[in-house]
C-alpha cells in the first residue's frame, strides 16, 4: 500500500494528488490514506500536505528504504532482485544461504546494521546502523581464476562511485581496502561458493562507513565516514544504486575480456605504486618499490632489482606523501 501510494504521488510529477483521488485509485478510505502518508513522512519521506489540493511528494528519504532504493536501480541484472533487512547477522552470511535456496544471478541483499558484520580471515567488521552493508550474489560467465578478479573489480566500482558522486579522494590500498587520507571508509569481501564442478558462485560483500560518525567505531581502527568527511549525511539509496552500476559495468567489462581495461582502472586508483613498502606475510617483512599488480591481482614488489609477487599478506604502504591517490 505505501509503495502504491508512492507509485501515484511520483507519477504526478510534483503536482498535488487529493487524497480523495488516493483513496479511490486504492479503494480505502480518506484516514486509511491520511495513515499511510504519516507513516512514510515518519520514514523520512517529504510529503507537502494542503487541505484543499492534497498531497505532493518533495523528496525521498536518504536513510535506507524500500521503494526510494528501487527507484535508484537501473541495472539489467544486478539488484533486479533486492532485499532489504533492517538487520541482520551478516549480509554475506545471508547470501550463502540464498545461493542454496538456488538464488539467481545479481540478487542483492542489504542489511541497515549487521550484528556480525565480517572481514577476510574471521576479523570483525563495524556495521552500525547508517552504513551501505550490502552484498551481491554472482553467477559470472567467468572461469573461477577470472572470477577471482571480480573483487578487484569491486575496488574500482567503489571508488569510481565514491569519486563520482562525492568527489573525494578515495583510493585504494591492496588488495581492496578504499582508503582516504590513510583511514579507512570502505572494505569488500569476496567469497567464493558451491562446489568447483557447480556453477561458480561469488558473494561479493560491500561495507561503506556512510552516515554516522567515526566516533561510534572502535577507537583504535584507522576508520573514516562519508558524514565525517561531507560534514553532512548522503542518499543511501543513491549510493547503492550508483555502485550496482559501476559494478554492472565492472562485471561486464571483465565477461567480455577486457582484463587491461580493469587493471587500468585499478592501477588509476591504487596507492602507492612506484612508492617504497613494506609487506608482512606472517613473520616475514618484505620492502621494496610497489610495482603494481599482476592480471590475477597479485602484487609486484621490486626488491634489489627483482621482481617477487605476493598473493596475500598485510601490505602497509610507507611514503611522503601519505596515502594521497594518485589522480586517475
Ligand atoms: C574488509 O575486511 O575490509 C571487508 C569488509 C566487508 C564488510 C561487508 S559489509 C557487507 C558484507 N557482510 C559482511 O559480513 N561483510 C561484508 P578486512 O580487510 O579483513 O578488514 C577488517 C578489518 O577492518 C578489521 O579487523 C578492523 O581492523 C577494520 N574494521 C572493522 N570495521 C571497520 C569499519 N566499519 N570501518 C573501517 N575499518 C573497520
Amino acid at each position: 500500500m505505501r509503495n502504491k501510494i508512492l507509485d501515484i504521488l511520483s507519477n504526478s510529477q510534483e503536482e498535488f494528488v487529493s487524497g480523495e483521488n488516493i483513496s479511490e485509485a486504492l479503494e480505502i478510505t480518506r484516514a486509511a490514506v491520511w495513515k499511510q502518508i504519516k507513516g512514510l513522512k515518519e520514514a523520512g519521506y517529504v510529503i507537502e500536505g494542503q487541505t484543499k489540493k492534497g498531497y505532493r511528494l518533495v523528496s525521498t528519504p536518504y536513510s535506507l528504504e524500500q521503494w526510494a532504493l528501487n527507484k535508484e536501480i537501473n541495472t539489467i541484472a544486478l539488484g533486479k532482485e533486492i532485499y532489504l533487512f533492517d538487520e541482520l547477522p551478516s549480509t554475506n552470511d545471508y547470501c550463502k544461504d540464498l545461493v542454496r535456496q538456488g538464488a539467481e544471478h545479481g540478487t542483492v541483499v542489504i542489511a541497515k546494521k549487521q550484528t556480525l558484520g565480517h572481514g577476510r580471515m574471521q576479523r570483525g567488521w563495524e556495521s552500525p546502523l547508517g552504513g551501505l552493508w550490502l552484498s551481491v550474489i554472482l553467477k559470472p560467465r567467468l572461469s573461477l581464476g577470472e572470477a577471482a578478479k571480480l573483487t578487484l573489480s569491486t575496488g574500482v566500482a567503489l571508488g569510481e562511485t565514491l569519486r563520482q558522486l562525492y568527489n573525494i579522494p578515495v583510493g585504494i590500498k591492496w588488495p581492496n581496502d578504499l582508503v582516504v587520507e590513510g583511514k579507512k571508509i570502505a572494505g569488500i569481501l569476496g567469497e567464493v561458493v558451491g562446489e568447483w564442478n557447480t556453477v561458480q558462485t561469488l558473494i561479493l560483500g560491500i561495507g561503506i562507513n556512510g552516515n554516522f560518525p567515526r566516533s561510534i567505531l572502535s577507537s583504535d581502527l584507522a576508520a573514516v565516514t562519508l558524514q565525517d568527511i561531507l560534514k553532512s549525511d548522503v542518499d543511501l539509496n543513491r549510493l547503492a544504486g550508483k555502485l550496482l552500476q559501476q559494478l554492472e559495468k565492472e562485471v561486464n567489462s571483465l565477461e567480455a575480456g577486457d582484463n587491461q581495461g580493469l587493471l587500468k582502472r585499478w592501477s588509476g586508483l591504487a596507492l602507492g605504486i612506484g612508492e617504497e613498502v613494506l609487506v608482512k606475510r606472517g613473520n616475514q617483512e618484505y620492502r621494496g618499490i610497489f610495482k603494481g599488480i599482476q592480471e590475477n591481482g597479485e602484487m609486484i614488489l621490486e626488491i634489489d632489482g627483482q621482481e617477487i609477487s605476493f598473493s596475500s599478506g598485510e601490505v602497509s604502504l610507507r611514503s611522503k606523501e601519505g596515502y594521497s591517490p594518485k589522480q586517475s
